[in-house]
């Protein structure tokens, strides 16, 4: 759990990256409708809920800054005991005040009211005007008089870039659970008949050990269908002597967690799908050993392309000289996507990967990245040898940025081939 005091130290650190007359509006998400009278799970905007933890929908957090003084307030849904009995209680004005340390607590329904009062004032305006809600229209035309207007997200995604002890906790504790699901996932697929019956598995144990739920929707691909980078559909057969390609994280307590792992459908690796395997965990293994501060994330990404293409070379699979072959984007056909992506309260964090200027921002100690070095075959691609086609691979670790090195912080899922052939 993330501490009130935490929240209060990260509010004060954006009110340092403010203009001196500004009002920062940050809203809760809104409640999707699926179909009819019938919601998806709610689940809180990551902004708004890294800046104060609060978890209820129809909510919202001001900041009003002016010289060197701050106020913040938050408005929260009222009271309400018929609308409680359908959707859940509801924290309500008075136990907000005694839990949020801020300089008050409105309901709601004042909201309008208090913010056509502050913006006569003349202030800076940060929102984030990208947000998909009808209340960010209402809030263009309340604050269309004001001076300047900001997108509050990049300077929120920049404080959420390096994480808290207390945020590393949480997102090992969702790797423990995710543990256990690929695992459980490695031991039982040889008994499974389809890639949906599998899902079930790693998601039952998501949900028995805790975690409100994936972080993303699992991706469970059984030999070709791998070769679809974002398959979701996962309703297949599993098919023996085939590899299945697991994409699955679970969220806890809001923070994500993102691990890739291929397992043989029987338990036992093909020659063929042991030597891009392996090669394709070499290239993982040196990628993670270069992860420290200061190191910039598209070098890591050129010297994964680099050893990706040398070991695609060495395979038969292609042929040519290394620069040559990423130049032409020969290389990009099987390795089509990034080595990795921030990772925190969301599964692709939205911290910035570009200053203010456009300048790569290096790796920071305390950032978590994943490297997720991967290699895909069409089954229909006869310029490869006939025995790797069809086989897609991607190896998955979140990775946690040290001062002078850096922590796998999913070190414990198995990934060796003997490892997951024991299991
Ligand atoms: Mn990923």
């Amino acid at each position: 759990m993330i501490k009130e005091k935490e929240y209060v130290k990260r509010r004060s650190a954006l009110v340092k990256k403010l203009k001196r007359h500004s009002i920062t509006i940050l809203l809760s998400a809104k409640a999707q409708q699926r179909s009819n009278d019938t919601e998806y799970p709610y689940r809180q905007n990551s902004n708004f809920y890294y800046m104060c933890g609060f978890k209820e929908d129809n909510a919202a957090l001001v900041i009003v800054k002016k010289d060197k003084n701050s106020k913040t307030y938050l408005f929260v849904q009222k009271k309400d005991e018929l609308l409680e009995l359908w959707t859940g209680k509801r924290l309500g004005k008075k136990e907000a005040k005694a839990i949020f340390n801020v300089d008050a607590v409105f309901t709601m329904d004042k909201f309008d009211k208090q913010i056509t009062e502050l913006f006569k004032d003349k202030l800076s305006l940060y929102f984030d005007f990208t947000m998909k809600d009808e209340r960010v229209d209402q809030l263009r035309e309340l604050g269309s008089n004001l001076l300047c207007h900001y997108n509050i997200s990049h300077k929120v995604g920049e404080l959420r870039l390096c994480k808290s002890n207390a945020e590393i906790t949480l997102i090992k504790k969702a790797l423990s659970i995710t543990k256990e699901a690929h695992h459980l996932a490695m031991s039982k697929a040889k008994n499974l008949n389809s890639e949906d019956e599998l899902q079930a598995e790693i998601e039952y144990v998501f949900k028995k050990r805790g975690a409100y739920s994936d972080a993303y929707t699992s991706i469970v691909a059984c030999g070709n269908n791998a070769n679809t980078l974002h398959y979701i559909k996962n309703d297949e057969k599993l098919q023996n002597n085939k590899l299945i390609l697991i994409d699955a994280g679970c969220e806890y307590d809001y923070y994500a967690s993102d691990i890739t792992r291929t397992i043989p459908v029987n338990g036992k690796f093909t020659q063929a799908q042991k030597e891009l395997y392996s090669m394709i965990l070499s290239v993982e293994k040196e990628i993670i050993r270069m992860v420290k501060a200061g190191v910039m994330r598209t070098d890591l990404h050129t010297k994964s392309e680099e050893l990706l293409c040398e070991g695609l070379i060495s395979l038969g699979i292609l042929k040519g000289d290394v620069k040559k072959l990423i130049k032409k984007k020969k290389l990009k056909k099987y390795y089509p996507h990034g080595i990795g992506h921030w990772m925190g309260l969301d599964v692709h964090d939205t911290g910035p990967y570009k200053d203010t200027k456009g300048k790569e921002i290096p790796l920071l100690a305390g950032m978590v990245m994943t490297v997720e070095p991967g290699i895909y075959i069409p089954e229909d691609d006869t310029s490869v040898p006939k025995r790797f086609r069809g086989i897609g691979i991607r190896i998955e670790d979140d990775i946690l940025v040290t001062k002078d090195a850096c922590e796998n912080l999913s070190n414990e899922i198995f990934k060796e081939i003997e490892d997951i052939e024991s299991l």
